[in-house]
């Protein structure tokens, strides 16, 4: 069950509340075990950096084709993260979709609450979705909703927003699709998944926008702008809009910070892959920070299944290498129920998904 959002004092949101917020930070916010970011315990030693994608060499038909399908395959398995550059997708495009953002979060907090989650839902703008009255909530403000397929748009969501922001977003999603299209094709084909069935599942699939706001916090290390977790999706591609860092991935165990390439989007494998490629690669769990002293913005796209295809091991994969499936299947509609129904706890929802010895006869 989820709970309607409680406000905290009056505020609608955390940005409002951020505004006139002096040291204390209220309650509901403050998180008491946070994992602490991975620090190099020498001075010359930096962060390790996540692989970087070259999407124009990837394409490149011809020579090493084994090589490069080879490579994206163990950076999906190792790291489940890549920065894509070269993406092809237009850069005077991306540089409007991140006024656009920068724009609407701008925008007096009435014309945003146009957009206001309800209760019991998980689609609009507003703060944490709570399923537990005691559920503590993340230092950020987001929009979050369905854009495809496009009866499943609610119409008093991006039907209603203003005129250049609904535009640039339109032909950005347009953009992007085919960007996650041919990247979902390649990922396939890189474990030996049949093209055709890589169609079948992702072709005019679900496909979702989150727009997330981080104020800045006077006490950033006692809150977190988004909760650990890996994303209930194919794949995410995800836009950071104003250059202030903050995404954080598990690698080995340890938090370590995405220093966004310029020009680059961050790719991400979600549960849906991992499951589809039975386990071979990897969804990579993540989460925000937020800054002292500056606001951050994002967008997330993400690329699902059709709502009717089955969320589970590839059938080619299985008839093809003969391996048993590590994973349950899931028609999309309903993963996405249970998954919304929960809230986000690093990679729980996936280890549901997985069979257990006992589980097999
Ligand atoms: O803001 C970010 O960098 C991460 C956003 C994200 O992972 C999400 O919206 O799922």
């Amino acid at each position: 069950m989820a709970f309607s959002q409680p406000l905290p004092g009056s505020h609608e949101s955390v940005q409002e509340l951020a505004k006139e917020l002096t040291l204390i930070i209220p309650h509901q916010y403050v998180q008491e075990h946070l994992e602490p970011t991975f620090i190099p315990n020498n001075c010359s030693s930096t962060f390790p950096s996540i692989p970087v994608i070259d999407m124009k060499d990837l394409i490149r038909v011809g020579s090493n084709m084994d090589l490069k399908l080879e490579h994206l395959r163990s950076v999906c398995h190792e790291w489940g993260i890549f920065q894509l550059v070269n993406h092809g997708v237009d850069k005077s495009l991306v540089e409007k979709m991140k006024n656009q953002l920068v724009e609407f979060f701008n925008t007096p907090m009435e014309e945003k609450l146009r957009y206001k989650l309800k209760g019991g839902e998980y689609e609009g703008y507003g703060q944490t979705i709570l399923h537990a009255q005691d559920q503590k909530m993340d230092w950020a403000d987001r929009f979050y909703m369905i854009t495809n397929p496009l009866h499943r748009r609610k119409s008093n969501l991006l039907p209603q927003f203003p005129p250049l922001l609904r535009d640039t977003l339109e032909e950005y999603m347009l953009q992007l699709q085919k960007l996650g299209m041919t990247l979902l094709s390649l990922i396939g084909q890189a474990v030996d998944i049949e093209k055709g069935e890589m169609l079948e599942v992702f072709e005019d699939g679900m496909q979702s926008v989150r727009m997330t706001y981080y104020p800045p916090c006077p006490q950033p290390d006692f809150v977190v702008g988004l909760t650990p977790h890996s994303d209930a999706a194919g794949i995410t591609i995800l836009l950071q809009v104003n250059n202030v860092e903050g995404l954080q991935v598990k690698k080995d165990g340890l938090w370590i910070p995405v220093n966004f390439l310029p020009d680059a989007f961050v790719v991400n494998v979600g549960d849906i892959l991992e499951i589809l490629s039975n386990g071979i690669y990897n969804s990579i769990e993540h989460r925000a920070v937020v800054n002292a002293i500056k606001e951050r913005m994002s967008l997330a796209m993400f690329f699902n299944p059709k709502l009717e295809a089955d969320v589970g091991p590839s059938k080619s994969l299985i008839r093809n290498t003969g391996n048993p499936p590590l994973y349950k299947t899931l028609v999309m509609e309903q993963y996405l129920k249970d998954f919304f129904a929960r809230k986000l706890n690093g990679k729980t929802f996936l280890e549901k998904m997985k069979i257990k010895v006992g589980d097999r006869t």
